[in-house]
């Protein structure tokens, strides 16, 4: 069976290993499966739910586009566009929208850790988030949608709403029903200032993530100060339970250098986190500076990266301007 495959990125900057490891280097293995269609989507209109400066949020935009081209995606394989340049995402949103119940929005988790305790002041566009990434995603007849744990509550949600919509215009399949790929390893970063933090773009604290702009320097500088226990590394899995610190930065080197938290393990069992430390801080450089180089160079070639969304733009609006027709023909407009 072909499978299709959507995903976004927020263009909210400070991109970091966590969304390297966690998103954007599984997207480049995507792309090389056979029978396998990519759509990856810089998601302007999803980073609006909270405020943006206009002048970063371009800018952005252009930094996420290059970190996707230098990280290997290629946009002749890949469809790789801006979701407010084509209008059916949000038209879809809105028609969704219709269908979606409150009850089901209401049970969002994300929306109370975002909005936090003063939820009233959180944006409406806050509390649709969801409604619009099930445009986003049952636009394209996506199969296959990669989400971390935390985003899948989002993917049940968009199944909801596909099932109601197909039940209530009598239209079986009509849309189909996207099926959530979880990644098992490696699939939540930590902050490197606190284990069971997720690292993150919004952290106020640059020391919590290595951004895949960093110098060498800095690179070197953030492991060296990175959080850790007083104890030796561990030898094996159990004695890394309660070291949130300790299984964060094993996870990385593993996750670099491609090889298994055992063998990670095997490697530093009983020596100290300096020494452990310079080795994560080699694997970090050897697989993300070359990115880095690469990303600031497209970054500053505003036509490479325009034309990369004006043909991505192009491919994506034919499949999407398609079905929303469809919808609306469904629905009587
Ligand atoms: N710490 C992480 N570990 C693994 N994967 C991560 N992702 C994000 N943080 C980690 C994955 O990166 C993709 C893009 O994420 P996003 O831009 O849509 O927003 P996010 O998940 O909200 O990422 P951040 O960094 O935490 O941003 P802010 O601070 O703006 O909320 C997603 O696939 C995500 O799973």
């Amino acid at each position: 069976m072909s499978k299709k495959i959507f995903s976004g990125v927020q263009p909210t900057g400070n991109l970091h290993i966590g969304n390297y490891i966690g998103a954007i280097n599984n997207f480049v293995n995507f792309q090389n499966q056979e029978n396998t269609t990519c759509i990856y989507c810089v998601v302007d209109l999803h980073a609006i739910t909270v405020r943006q400066n206009p002048a970063e949020l371009k800018n952005n935009v252009r930094e996420t586009i290059a970190a996707f081209v230098a990280s290997g995606l290629d946009y002749n394989k890949s469809i790789i566009f801006q979701q407010s340049m084509v209008p059916a995402h949000s038209e879809g949103a809105w028609i969704l929208g219709c269908s979606a119940r409150m009850g089901w929005l209401n049970r969002m988790t994300q929306f109370k850790e975002k909005a936090g305790k003063d939820k009233e002041k959180a944006s409406v566009g806050l509390y649709v988030y969801p409604v619009l990434m099930a445009s986003d995603i049952l636009l394209y007849d996506t199969t296959h949608v990669p989400v971390g744990e935390d985003q899948k509550q989002h993917l049940e949600l968009t199944r909801d709403i596909a099932q109601k919509f197909n039940q209530d215009f009598n239209s079986p399949s009509f849309f189909k029903l996207p099926e959530p790929m979880i990644q098992k390893n490696f699939s939540r970063i930590m902050s490197l200032k606190d284990g069971v933090k997720k690292m993150s773009k919004s952290d106020p604290s640059e020391m919590s993530r290595i951004n895949l702009n960093d110098s060498k320097d800095t690179i070197v500088n953030k492991i060296k100060k990175a959080k850790t226990d007083t104890l030796p590394l561990p030898g094996n899995e159990k004695e890394l339970e309660n070291r949130p610190e300790a299984k964060n930065l094993i996870g990385i080197y593993s996750s670099l250098s491609n090889q298994n938290v055992s063998k990670t393990m095997e490697e530093f069992s009983g020596k100290n986190f300096s020494d452990f430390k310079n080795k994560l801080s080699e694997i970090v450089i050897e697989k993300i500076y070359p990115i880095s180089k690469e990303m600031n160079k497209l970054k500053k070639d505003q036509n490479f990266t325009d034309k990369i969304l004006k043909e991505g733009t192009n491919k994506a609006s034919e499949i999407a301007s398609k079905k929303i027709k469809d919808i609306k023909n469904i629905i009587g407009f």
